[in-house]
């Protein structure tokens, strides 16, 4: 079940661009269990970050799951595309569309698993009516758009209550932004268990597999 469990998923965006795949090997074998790919598209957030031939050269180069997280303002389109690049979980801001219901079809139709992100300002209620539809909620703890900022000890007490909204249904539970080794043991005690890792934990702090074992070991409560 996927509750118990903890995922870790670097963030691409963080990584080595002058040799994607070959930064997407060396974290492969060093333990990452996925990869979140942010794509950006200027409009929702004030940024520009991976893109079409991005996922396509991941697809290419690993065999776990691809997670994109789309700040994009028109979803519907960027589903279909970058479910065809190779993505096999995808995330959709709440905040993007008036028909997050259609969305998540969409998702299903193209044989991704639905996700939906919430900004930090966004309160957890607006998930009610569509637990029964979506496989993983992320948590914004930042708002969207730059790696290496400042974590929201505000958004906690939202993260609380959507985990208990969640109850027992098999919805996996993500955190995004700052996700630092300390704060991952107290997200993964109040009911997260994705973790997207960028430059707060993992790139830029030396070798990848130290830094993911290193995690592991903090959490081994909860049981891979
Ligand atoms: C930010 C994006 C994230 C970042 C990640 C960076 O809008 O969605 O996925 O890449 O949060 O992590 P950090 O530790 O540098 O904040
Ligand atoms: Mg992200």
């Amino acid at each position: 079940m996927t509750q118990h469990t903890l995922t870790l998923a670097p963030s691409l965006m963080c990584g080595d661009f002058q040799s994607l795949a070959e930064d997407v090997r060396r974290l492969d074998s060093a333990g990452a269990d996925q990869f979140h790919l942010d794509v950006m598209d200027g409009v929702f957030v004030p940024n520009y970050a991976m893109g079409l031939h991005d996922v396509a050269a991941v697809r290419a180069t690993t065999t776990k799951k691809i997670d994109c997280h789309l700040m994009v303002s028109n979803p519907d389109l960027a589903v279909k595309v970058f479910a065809k690049a190779g993505a096999d979980i995808m995330h959709v801001h709440l905040e993007a569309t008036p028909h997050i219901a259609r969305v998540i079809s969409t998702m299903k139709d193209a044989g991704v698993e639905p996700g939906v992100a919430l900004n930090p300002g966004t309160p957890a209620q607006a998930l009610i009516p569509i637990l029964d539809i979506i496989d993983h909620i992320l948590i914004m703890t930042v708002n969207p758009g730059f790696a290496g900022q400042k974590y929201l000890d505000w958004v906690d007490t939202k993260i609380t209550t959507i985990v208990e909204l969640r109850g027992d249904r098999d919805i996996s539970i993500g955190v995004d932004g700052a996700i630092s080794p300390e704060r991952i043991r107290a997200l993964s005690a109040m009911g997260a268990n994705t973790f997207i890792l960028g430059t707060s934990t993992l790139f830029g702090h030396g070798d990848y597999r130290t830094a993911l074992d290193s995690v592991r070991n903090r959490n081994a409560h909860c049981h891979r």
